[in-house]
């Protein structure tokens, strides 16, 4: 059996079966075997960083969709701090979120327009006082470039990222223990099937059938066969429609214990990330996470601190280690963004924590 072909029936080789791979998968895969078979020629260690929030779309012809948060910034300041360490990097993204090197001079905050000048004779000039730091970050991305280390592929929706990342572990196989796996992305835990997802734009009020025999899940309210509409209104009289979606999402299976035990190549590290909003929950939760699918290391962050500290779940001892920036350390980059801790980063930064007694 071929490694991304799914015949046993569970959960995961359901959504295999019954989601069409992404249109870009083909031309990924080639850019990525291409790009894996030159690192095990170097003998590189090569990452696959995942970054940015996933989509789900809410209907077929995708207008609406619920995203999940991210900027991607974790996983483009630490794609640097891969590619400084000699790793070459896989870098999977969310659409448009944050790229590495790029990412100091780019988005809203950071318009890079705001770094240049024209020159007396009228060129494009960078200000004088953006040159030392654009220089160092121009000469860090074109060196990643021109020793082909960055790989850079996107995604948008959970389906298209978990096919990619099936994908992607399938071609690192012959890295074996070279092959690092760092989940930053933010991934969705709920979705709605296709065969319940609606082609067209959802409407907010009837429409006749003589108009349209699409699926409005205003008009299927009434039918008899309710069980199949995937969203409705939440008035149980049509005549007196509320107006309200209701939204019915279904787990997301949970694909890691399936790189784990399978896509990975074997000797390969695996690394996730657990995003958590209520302090109590964050230790247990990524404690959780690694007792369930023993893999090597969870990074579990706050939403309100995670640019600051972060806990190292291991299974060996000491299991749980806090990493954090001192306020005198939070600097902010050249572009004014607070610095995020990175993998690299982060280990440096907890000595000097632990020294600073934080
Ligand atoms: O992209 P960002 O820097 O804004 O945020 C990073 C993060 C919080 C998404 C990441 O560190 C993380 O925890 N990812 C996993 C999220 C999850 O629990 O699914």
């Amino acid at each position: 059996m071929a490694d991304n072909q799914e015949h046993v029936d569970t959960p995961e080789s359901n959504y295999f079966n019954n989601h069409p791979p992404p249109k870009a998968l083909p031309k990924h895969e080639t850019l990525a075997r291409a790009f894996v078979e030159l690192q095990v020629e170097k003998k590189r260690r090569v990452v696959l960083v995942t970054s940015g929030g996933t989509t789900v779309p809410l209907e077929n012809q995708t207008v609406r969709f619920i995203d999940n948060f991210s900027a991607g910034t974790r996983g483009a300041a630490s794609a640097e701090r891969f590619l400084e360490n000699g790793y070459a990097v896989i870098f999977l993204h969310r659409q448009f979120s944050l790229l590495p090197y790029s990412r100091h001079y780019s988005h809203s905050t950071n318009c890079f327009l705001d770094f240049l000048d024209e020159s007396p004779s009228s060129s494009i000039v960078v200000r004088d006082e953006y040159q030392n730091a654009m220089r160092d970050v121009l000469r860090k991305y074109r060196t990643a470039k021109q020793n082909n280390m960055l790989l850079i592929l996107p995604f948008t929706t959970v389906t298209e990222y978990i096919f990619e990342l099936r994908a992607l572990a399938n071609i690192m196989k012959p890295l074996g223990a070279n092959a690092l796996f760092y989940l930053a992305a933010a991934v969705s835990d709920f979705f709605i099937p296709r065969d319940r997802m609606a082609e067209h734009k959802i409407q907010s009020s009837e429409i006749p059938s003589d108009v349209s025999n699409n699926n409005n899940p205003l008009n299927e309210q009434s039918s008899s066969s309710s069980d199949e509409v995937y969203t409705g209104y939440n008035d149980p009289q049509p005549s007196t429609k509320s107006k309200k979606l209701i939204i019915d999402l279904d787990p997301v299976p949970k694909f890691l214990h399936r790189l784990v035990d399978g896509w990975a190549p074997q000797g390969s590290m695996i690394v996730s990330f657990k995003l958590e909003t209520d302090p109590n929950l964050l230790v247990y939760k990524a404690r959780t996470s690694l007792q369930r699918y023993a893999h090597h290391l969870v990074i579990g962050n706050l939403l309100s601190t995670r640019k600051w500290e972060v806990v190292f779940v291991t299974p060996e001892a000491p299991h749980e280690r806090w990493i954090r920036v001192p306020k005198t350390r939070r600097s902010k980059s050249i572009s004014g963004e607070e610095n995020q801790i990175g993998l690299a980063e982060g280990s440096k930064t907890t000595d000097k924590t632990q020294e600073d007694g934080n």
